[in-house]
């Protein structure tokens, strides 16, 4: 009996330890802030698209001073008051109830591996879903409008750090290049350091508002499909 008991003692010991270090996100609080009682909270992101993927040697998008660049490409239909955008390396224990789930994800979701997440936030100068293009993507103009490395507010990474990112921007108003406007959008992931990117990640994208028609894809080919 007291072999039991010391065997679920340790069990349970284990347990705790596991889910001290269980990466988990929890909602996503925009910049409106609410008093509730003596606290101030952050109002959560009413639509948030998630996206689950896997990140390996060789499938990045493009190489940008000396980072490999991973990119999920956004259609934001209206004029949006904020976007948030935040990601996680690796997964861990985040359930993916409503979440767009890669083929690469999928291959890999056993996998320990992750990565130092970067961040940025682009626009490009296509305003019109007609003209969405592979080549025309290539072409673009594309403006960066935030970026974010390490965040205070993510789950720390398994070694401990506060390495994961999150930004939030808010439209700019009567400013043509810094206002969010209808457009083509893209999220930029990479790692702070330069070199090679492996592990499963967690990206979010949200807005206080329900965007309808906000489509959101790893590929210019799944985004067309959306649209
Ligand atoms: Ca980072």
């Amino acid at each position: 009996m007291k072999t039991k008991i010391l065997a679920l003692l340790c069990i349970f010991a284990l347990g705790v330890t596991f889910n001290g270090n269980a990466q988990k996100l929890k909602k996503f609080g925009s910049s409106i802030e609410k008093k509730i009682g003596p606290k101030t909270i952050k109002v959560p992101y009413t639509d948030v698209i998630t996206y689950a993927g896997y990140a390996s040697p060789g499938n990045e998008d493009e190489v940008k001073d000396g980072k490999k660049f991973y990119y999920i490409y956004v259609w934001v239909p209206a004029v949006a008051p904020e976007i948030g955008v935040r990601m996680m390396s690796p997964v861990g224990k985040t359930k993916l109830k409503k979440a767009i789930v890669s083929e690469a994800y999928e291959a890999n979701k056993g996998s320990k591996d992750y990565f130092d997440t970067y961040i940025t936030l682009e626009r490009s100068d296509i305003t019109s879903k007609d003209n969405i293009s592979e080549d025309a993507v290539k072409s673009a103009n594309w403006t960066t409008l935030a970026r974010n490395d390490d965040s205070g507010e993510m789950p720390k990474i398994p070694s401990g750090r506060k390495y994961n990112s999150l930004l939030r921007y808010k439209s700019q108003v009567g400013n043509p290049t810094k206002a969010l406007t209808v457009g083509l959008y893209r999220i930029g992931f990479t790692t702070f350091k330069k070199g090679e990117v492996k592990g499963t990640f967690l990206a979010e994208v949200a807005a206080p508002v329900k965007l309808p028609g906000v489509v959101m894809a790893k590929t210019i080919a799944e985004l067309k499909k959306g649209l």
